[in-house]
C-alpha cells in the first residue's frame, strides 16, 4: 500500500502578495492582466472569490463585480523563487516529487523515514514549514494513491489537512461526485446526469462493458478510478506532451487575413523554443494543432498528423479550414505540436525527433 501527499498551496500568486503588503490583509485582491488589455485573473485570495471572482475570469468582469478590488501584475519571477523554497522543504521528506505546477505537487512518501513512516504527521509537518518560513498556507491530502490524495487536498482547503485511510477509501468514494474524478469534466459529467450518475457508488454499478460502450477507453480508467484504484506512479521526471505558444490579442482579430497575419509570428516564436528543447529528452511530434479562442470565449483546436514538416503553410491551412467553418471574431491563437506517447515513441523505425 502507498502513501501519496498531495501540497496544493492556498491561491498562491494573491497569498504571497497580500504576504509582501500586510496593508492588503482583508481585502479582495487579484492577480491577473489589465482590463484596458482584456487580461484575466490568474486568480484571486478568498475575500475575492466571496464575490464570485475566480481564475480565468476577464479582469473587466472581476471588476464589476469587485468594484474594491485590488488588482496586481503578476510577478512570475516572485512566485517562481517561491516555487523553488517549497519543492526544497518537501525534499528534507522525500525524492519521490511530481510538480503539477508552481504550487502544487505529488509526493510518494511510502519509504520515508520521516515520522515514524506517518505520511499525515509528515503533511502536517510540511504545512507548518512552508508556513514558518514563507508565512503562506498549504492545504494537503493524504491518501493510499495520486487520485485520492489530490480530491483530499481540495476537501479541507483553505489551510486544511485531510487523510483517507486505505480502510476508508471504500466509504468515501461511494459518496464522491463524478466531478472529482480526474478526466471528468462537465460535458462528460452532463452526460452521467443524463444516464443517472451522480456519484462514484452510482458508477460502480455499471459494469465495464457498459462504461466502455458510454466513455469509450475513458471507460476503463473510470472502472478502476470510481473504485478508488490508480496506480499511477509518482513521476519525478515529467514528460513533455506537446509543445504550444499563444497570444491573445488586445484587440478581435476580425477577418481572416487578419488572423493568417499574425500566424507567421507565433510560429516564429514556438520554432524558438522547440529549438530550445533538450533532443534527447523529447519524444517525436505525433500531430500539429491550431488554437482558436473566439470573443464569445468558446475555444477550438485543429490538429493534423505530423508528416516531417512543420511550415507555415501547414498551419495556415488548419487555421483556415477551421475559421470558414463558422467565421467570428478572434481573441486569441494558438499553434504548437503533440509529441507522440512513450508507447508510440517505443515502436521501430520511428525514433529519430524530427525538429
Ligand atoms: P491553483 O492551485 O489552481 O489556485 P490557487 O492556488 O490560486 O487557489 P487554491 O489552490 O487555493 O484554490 O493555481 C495555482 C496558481 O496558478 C494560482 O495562484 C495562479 C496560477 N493560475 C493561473 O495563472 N491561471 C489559472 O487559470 C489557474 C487556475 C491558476
Ligand atoms: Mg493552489
Amino acid at each position: 500500500m502507498r502513501k501519496i501527499i498531495h501540497i496544493d498551496m492556498d491561491c498562491f500568486y494573491a497569498a504571497i502578495e497580500v504576504r509582501d503588503q500586510p496593508s492588503l490583509r482583508g481585502r479582495p485582491v487579484a492577480v491577473g492582466g489589465r482590463p484596458e488589455q482584456r487580461g484575466v485573473l490568474c486568480t484571486c485570495n478568498y475575500e475575492a472569490r466571496r464575490y464570485g471572482l475566480h481564475s480565468a475570469m476577464p479582469s473587466a468582469l472581476a471588476l464589476r463585480r469587485c468594484p474594491g478590488l485590488v488588482l496586481l501584475p503578476v510577478r512570475m519571477e516572485k512566485y517562481k523563487q517561491v516555487s523553488r523554497q517549497i519543492q526544497a522543504i518537501f525534499r528534507q521528506f522525500t525524492d519521490i516529487i511530481e510538480p503539477l505546477s508552481l504550487d502544487e505537487a505529488y509526493l510518494d512518501v511510502s519509504h520515508s523515514r520521516h515520522c515514524q513512516g506517518s505520511a499525515t504527521r509528515i503533511a502536517q509537518l510540511i504545512r507548518q514549514r512552508i508556513f514558518e518560513q514563507q508565512r503562506l498556507t498549504a492545504s494537503a491530502g493524504v491518501a493510499p494513491n495520486k487520485f485520492l490524495a489530490k480530491v483530499a487536498s481540495d476537501w479541507r482547503k483553505p489551510n486544511g489537512l485531510f487523510v483517507i485511510t486505505p480502510a476508508e477509501v471504500t466509504d468515501f468514494v461511494r459518496r464522491l461526485p463524478v466531478e472529482k474524478v480526474f478526466g471528468v469534466g462537465k460535458v462528460t459529467a452532463r452526460r452521467m446526469a443524463e444516464l443517472g450518475i451522480a456519484t462514484c457508488g452510482d458508477l460502480q454499478a455499471w459494469p465495464l462493458e457498459a462504461l466502455r460502450q458510454h466513455f469509450g477507453s475513458f471507460g476503463d480508467n473510470l472502472y478502476r478510478l470510481c473504485r478508488g484504484q490508480d496506480d499511477r506512479p509518482v513521476q519525478t521526471q515529467r514528460l513533455r506532451k506537446s509543445l504550444s505558444v499563444e497570444e491573445t490579442y488586445s484587440q478581435d482579430l476580425t477577418t481572416l487575413a487578419d488572423c493568417r497575419k499574425h500566424l507567421p509570428v507565433l510560429l516564429a516564436e514556438f520554432q524558438r523554443r522547440l529549438a530550445r528543447l533538450d533532443p534527447r529528452r523529447e519524444r517525436p511530434i505525433k500531430s500539429l494543432f491550431v488554437k482558436i479562442k473566439f470573443s464569445d470565449f468558446s475555444q477550438t483546436t485543429i490538429q493534423s498528423p505530423y508528416r516531417g514538416s512543420l511550415t507555415l503553410a501547414h498551419f495556415l491551412l488548419l487555421l483556415e479550414r477551421r475559421y470558414r467553418e463558422h467565421p467570428r471574431p478572434v481573441r486569441l491563437l494558438g499553434l504548437g505540436v503533440h509529441f507522440q506517447s512513450p508507447q508510440q515513441a517505443q515502436a521501430p523505425r520511428q525514433l529519430s525527433l524530427a525538429l
